[in-house]
């Protein structure tokens, strides 16, 4: 019994030590990736996620913090009472070992802490989940239809539709990220809810564009919802996130969030640019040799 005692006052000395540690490794961690990461596009040598533009993604890297702290902690927390293990309760340090099977409140508190730990996690997840899935009334709905290899972009309040296809080497501005940039962008008003509806042409192909906090699958025969509201203007990037084919790769997602003046001077003129597509249900790329009709 002496033993059990003498061997808890060591191992609160330990926690001691290591949650001190434990405070320091998040905070590096997490510290050098908001130093790396820019806005609306990844960057070299970046740790954690690519710059916030709207509330959904503020909460998800809120979130991720929030986890790396709790999983640090536990991690460290269970490497120190092996450690403590390891050299206290050897049998050459400890030859006769102690009988003692049970300890009432060490029980009820290795139930309960696991317990409150997850009740702690689980209550900003759900609320997170409720901001990402409960679309608020929106601003502006645009389509986004996934194709092999290329995203179609309508906007049905406006009635036109456009292809957006990435950009080759030869064709970028110096200033262009390579396979990121596109000939045309999705164009949104910032500060304005935007409803992306999200749907596959041929097979099954994910929009994301993580500065948004946004990864929805455009499954073929099925229109999937979700929404962001940019809060600063930029061009953001994203990828395809299904393999959906040889160049899964090579479609990228182009959106470029701009004033609200700015929008409405895109929107006449692609009204007028797009009018050619003017059945925007239906989309003819002839460079492809290709016609795709969406299962509306
Ligand atoms: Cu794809």
């Amino acid at each position: 019994m002496t033993d059990f005692v003498e061997g808890a006052k060591t191992t609160m000395l330990m926690r001691k030590r290591w949650a001190a540690v434990a405070a320091a490794m998040p905070a590096l961690i997490a510290g050098s990736g908001t130093a790396q990461a820019s806005m609306g596009q990844p960057t070299n040598w970046q740790l954690g996620f690519q710059q916030s533009a709207t509330q959904v993604m503020d909460n998800i890297t809120w979130f991720h913090d929030f986890l790396l702290w709790i999983i640090a902690i536990i991690s460290l927390f269970v490497l120190a009472l092996l450690l403590i293990v390891f050299v206290r309760f050897n049998s050459r340090a400890n030859p006769t070992p102690s009988k003692t099977t049970h300890n009432t409140l060490l029980e009820v508190a290795w139930t309960l802490v696991p317990v409150i730990i997850l009740v702690a996690i689980a209550v900003p997840s759900f609320k997170l989940l409720f901001l990402q899935l409960n679309i608020p009334e929106a601003d502006v709905t645009v389509k986004a239809t996934g194709k092999q290899w290329y995203w179609s972009y309508s906007y049905p309040d406006s009635k036109f539709e456009f292809d957006s296809l990435m950009l080759k080497d030869n064709e970028r501005k110096p200033d262009q990220p390579r396979l990121l940039a596109v000939d045309n962008d999705m164009v949104v008003p910032v500060n304005k809810v935007i409803r992306v509806q999200v749907i596959g042409a041929d097979v099954i192909h994910a929009f994301a564009v993580p500065s948004f906090g946004i990864k929805i699958d455009a499954v073929p025969g099925r229109l999937n919802e979700t929404w962001f509201k940019a809060t600063r203007e930029g061009i953001y990037y994203g990828q395809c996130s299904e393999l959906c084919g040889k160049d899964h790769a090579f479609m990228p997602i182009a959106v470029r969030v701009v004033s609200e003046k700015e929008y409405a001077t895109w929107l006449e003129a692609s009204k007028k640019k797009y009018a050619a597509n003017d059945a925007p249900q239906a989309t003819t790329l002839a460079s492809a040799g290709l016609t795709v009709r969406d299962s509306q």
